[in-house]
């Protein structure tokens, strides 16, 4: 069968449907992914750069790699990809939206329900006391700022190492576990623990839908429809097939 077919039944006959997004849909809005020829990993290895161990030991290092991705993100706009997702919450047919990507394209496209799970590049939070100040993508430093407290503040995002914010593990795991439907986009599956997600949705019963440009460690046991190709094409003729 048609595997947008399928996947638009399956949305039609959700009670709870969730998405979990990664890098990848915002690749069309000229974001750069982690991994891949022309990810950032290839220019900056995320064990020097990505760790909280890399960040306590030269925060300056870390910073300046910091401002670099940050550059990528300023000025950026949602696409066809996160608009679907946000037209699909409208419709009554999508609970929530779990997205591991700190670009913040999700609530400007109109997604009102977004469970951050690796944080948001546009905050800096301090690591001893929580403060949180917004940070100005444009500014260049060379050394990130201190919180009133005395401590070096770090981006709000969660680096490896570093434990998922609680609120967002616990209620990303819950509906995990009781959605009938889960649509996976744009993750290449291998962040623990939000690779788990789709996971635990589908050893709970729910029906996997994976949105990707090429297969990746979920296509062959956990994913019900694959909808092969770019996201910004995908969604939104899976959300045509849902309304149509
Ligand atoms: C398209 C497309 C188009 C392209 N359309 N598709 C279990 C097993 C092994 C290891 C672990 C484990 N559990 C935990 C770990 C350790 C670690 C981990 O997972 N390591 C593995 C990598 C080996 N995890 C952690 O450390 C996490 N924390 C944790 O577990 O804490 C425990 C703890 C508890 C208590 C106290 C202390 C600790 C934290 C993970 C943090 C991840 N952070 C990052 C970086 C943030 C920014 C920064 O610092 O600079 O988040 S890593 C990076 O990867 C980023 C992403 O959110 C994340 C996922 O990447 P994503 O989104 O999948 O992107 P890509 O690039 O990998 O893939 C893109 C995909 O898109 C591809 O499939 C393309 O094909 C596709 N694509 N164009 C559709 N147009
Ligand atoms: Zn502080």
């Amino acid at each position: 069968m048609d595997p947008f077919r399928l996947a638009a039944e399956a949305l039609k006959s959700s009670g709870l449907t969730i998405a979990v997004t990664g890098a990848g849909i915002s690749a069309e809005s000229g974001i750069p992914t982690f991994r891949g020829n022309d990810g950032i990993w290839t220019k900056y290895p995320p064990d020097e750069y990505a760790t909280i161990d890399a960040y306590n030991a030269d925060p300056d290092k870390v910073w300046k790699f910091w401002l670099e991705l940050a550059a990528t993100l300023g000025g950026s706009q949602p696409n066809p990809a996160h608009y679907a997702l946000a037209e699909l919450e409208a419709m009554g047919k999508l609970e929530a939206l779990i997205t591991q990507n700190i670009d913040n394209l999700h609530e400007v496209a109109g997604s009102n329900n977004v469970i951050e799970y690796h944080g948001n590049a546009h905050w800096l939070v301090c690591p001893r006391c929580r403060h949180r100040d917004p940070l100005d993508l444009s500014q260049q430093t060379n050394s990130p700022p201190y919180c009133f407290c005395g401590t070096l503040m770090k981006p709000d995002v969660v680096m490896f190492g570093e434990a998922i914010p609680s609120q967002a593990l616990v209620e990303s795991a819950r509906l995990a576990e009781t959605c009938n439907c889960l649509i996976v986009v744009g993750t290449s599956a291998q962040v623990y623990p939000a690779a788990r997600l789709p996971v635990l949705a589908r050893q709970n019963g729910a029906f996997i839908i994976e949105a990707n440009i090429e297969e990746t460690d979920f296509t062959a046991s956990v994913t019900h429809a694959f909808l092969k190709g770019p996201a910004g094409e995908t969604l939104p003729k899976l959300v045509g097939y849902v309304k149509g």
